[in-house]
Formats: structure tokens, sequence, C-alpha cells
């Protein structure tokens, strides 16, 4: 007689996350953008990532500017802090918010429009600050909310479906961060959801500036057969230079990854982005290497993606800084005021 087994059921995902909250409690307001827009799905791996790291909302600051990218806030994390700021400013306002508290966890959300045009003179500045910010690009390749015009991201030869061709030659914004000295620097696809999430959770737990540039297509202006910002393009066409997963410090989970050899790079916090060593593979501890890489990328026409540095050398801004743990806002005048002592030998400093 055969014996009748039940079969193991799936593993359920849990309903609560590790500080007890269940992801609706990550979810904000309905979207209102175009049905099928990337900046959709960057919305989802944000509340995934955050509920997954257990992080709780109250402690997060969500920065934007102005754009389709920009408005993505309102659609995630509705229990956190948020300033939707001026076209192109957000980097001031997020860094003003984490020298006034830098318990907070500040997000910096653009667009390729937002940050590479009429916010370059902020970008380059927060990166050389190096104050704590996760900062995603929602880069389309155009300036979405105000119909379809080119931004500074997209390639020279760019064809619009009017017939439209770009002229100009394009920004790449992970090679300049490098070069500015930017201790995170990764380049990921919005439809790619397993290096969105690992990419996602390892910025968010970086302590100074980390950039990850997104392609996220605009459906509505930039996804025909020959824009190099379209899914079906993406799907294609994407070099992925490395395969990692992401183990936060409170965790036990392994990172999600096939087995094969491995290589861990520590966080301060005791998280781990674990690569997958192929010869292949780039080493994000290799500046010049990801440099050069994303140059000859460049002369290819060629989008590249994965962790292209990673590095703790500079420190955030309010350790540089020397900024106390306590919010500044919440300092009493006793703190505030210098003792005699102090203000002695200010003075005798200027005598
Ligand atoms: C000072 C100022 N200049 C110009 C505009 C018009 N404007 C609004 S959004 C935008 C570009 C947005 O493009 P991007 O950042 O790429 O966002 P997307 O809509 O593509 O997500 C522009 C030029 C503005 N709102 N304010
Ligand atoms: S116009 Fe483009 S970027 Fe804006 S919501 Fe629609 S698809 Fe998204
Ligand atoms: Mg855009």
């Amino acid at each position: 007689m055969s014996e009748t087994t039940t079969p193991a059921a799936a593993p359920k995902a849990p309903a609560t996350n590790r500080i007890n909250r269940a992801r609706k409690d990550y979810e904000g307001a309905k979207s209102t953008l175009c049905i099928g827009c990337g900046h959709d799905l960057i919305t989802r791996y944000i509340t995934d990532a955050f509920w997954n790291l257990g992080i709780e909302p109250h402690r997060v600051a969500k920065m934007s500017g102005i754009g389709c990218s920009s408005k993505t806030p309102a659609y995630f994390l509705g229990k956190s802090w948020g300033f939707n700021s001026v076209h192109g400013r957000m980097p001031s306002v997020a860094t003003g918010a984490k020298i006034a508290n830098r318990s907070m966890m500040v997000m910096g959300v653009s667009g390729d429009g937002d940050t590479a045009s009429i916010g370059m003179g902020q970008f380059v500045h927060l990166v050389r600050r190096n104050s704590q910010c996760l900062y995603i690009v929602e880069n389309n390749g155009v300036y979405g909310l105000t119909k379809g015009q080119f931004s500074a991201t997209s390639d020279l030869g760019a064809k619009k479906k009017d017939g439209d061709i770009n002229l100009l030659h394009s920004i790449d914004l992970c090679s300049l961060a490098i070069e500015l000295g930017c201790g995170f620097v990764a380049r990921a696809f919005a439809g790619n959801m397993k290096q969105m999430q690992a990419v996602i959770q390892a910025a968010a737990m970086y302590p100074g500036l980390a950039l990850v540039d997104v392609i996220s297509p605009c459906v509505t202006f930039n996804n025909f057969e020959f824009s190099k910002y379209g899914f079906d393009y993406m799907k294609d066409h994407q070099e992925i230079v490395n395969d990692f997963g992401f183990v936060p410090s409170t965790d036990h989970v392994e990172a999600a990854m096939e087995p094969g050899e491995t290589k861990d790079v520590a966080f301060p916090d005791g998280s781990k982005v674990r690569f997958k060593v192929l010869p292949e593979s780039h080493d994000p501890s290799n500046r010049i290497k990801a440099i050069e890489l994303l140059h000859e990328a460049y002369e290819k026409s060629e989008i590249l993606t994965g962790l292209f540095y990673l590095d703790f050398e500079n420190k955030p801004f309010s350790e540089a800084m020397g900024l106390v743990d306590q919010p500044l806002a919440s300092l009493q005048e006793p703190e505030l005021r210098p003792s005699a002592e102090v203000l002695a030998t200010i003075m005798d400093r200027h005598a």
C-alpha cells in the first residue's frame, strides 16, 4: 500500500516585521502616476525595504524636489516625516534635516531632471559633504511631469516618438558621484526585483550619502523599442556588473543568493553586503576600475547596473562636524550657552 503524505506547506511570509508592524504601516497614499510607470515599482521596493529592515516609520524623513518622481514619497511610508521642496533643492533640505536631528534616517527622492539639470549644484555639494541620505534618482531620461522633454541623462542621439533627436551628450550621475568621492554608488533597473530589493536595503543602512540611480521607464513619453530607458530595451541590454544580496544586522535570514563563493563587505552597524564571486564580477572596492567601467560603457552606449563603488573612508557630515547625538531642536539653554571659561578662551583667541 502506498503511503500518502501531505506536502509540506510553503513557508508563509510573516504578517509583521521584527518590530511587530504590518507592511500596511509602511504604505502611503494611492499613486496618481500613469499606470505602468517605473516610479510605482520603486515605491513598492522602498516600502518592502523599510518593512524588511524593521525601521520605525517615524524615524524616517523623506525629502523630494519636483517631478513625477518627486511626488512618489507621498505613496510610501505614510507615517514618516516628509517635505516636498522646490525643483532641484532637495539636497539642501535633506542636509538641513540631518543636521537638525541626526537620529533621523534621511531619504531623498529625485528625478533625472531634478538632479542632473536644475539641482546639479546642490547634488554635487551633498555628495561632497557626505551627509547621510539614501538618495534615489528615478531616472527615465526625460522630464515626465512636463510632457517628456529630453533630460541631461538622455543619451546623445536618443529619439522621441515625434522624431525629435537629442543633440547633447549625457551626464552619468554614477561616474560623477564616484569622482566626487561618494562611498556608495549603484545603478539598478526598476524591472529587476532582486537587484532593487538588495540595493535599497544596503543604501538605506549606509552611514553617509548613498546614491542609487534607478532606470525607471516613463511609459508615457520614453518607453519605445528604440528608447534606452524603456522596459524592453533594459531587459535585453542591461549589463549587470555584480550580483549581491543584503544581510541586515538584525536578521538571521541569509541574503537571497544561489550557492557559490561569496564575499561579504561589513557595514558599521554589522549589516553585510554579500557579493557572489564570479571571474567577471566587478570588485566595488576598486574606485579607478569603477570609473573605467562606466567610461567604457558610455563609449559603447551600454547601460551598466550593479554596485559600482562601496567604501566607508569618509566620515558622515554630522560626525565630521562634531555634532552632538541629541537633536539640536531639543537642546536647552544651559546646553547651548557657552560657560564663562569657554567664552574666555574664545575671547583670548581674538585678543
Ligand atoms: C524652478 C522650476 N523650473 C521648472 C519647473 C518645471 N518642471 C517641473 S518638473 C520638471 C522636470 C522633472 O523631470 P524629472 O526630475 O526627470 O522628473 P520626472 O517627472 O521625469 O519623474 C520641470 C522642468 C519647475 N517646476 N520649477
Ligand atoms: S508621465 Fe511618465 S514619469 Fe510621469 S507618471 Fe506618467 S509614466 Fe510616470
Ligand atoms: Mg525624469
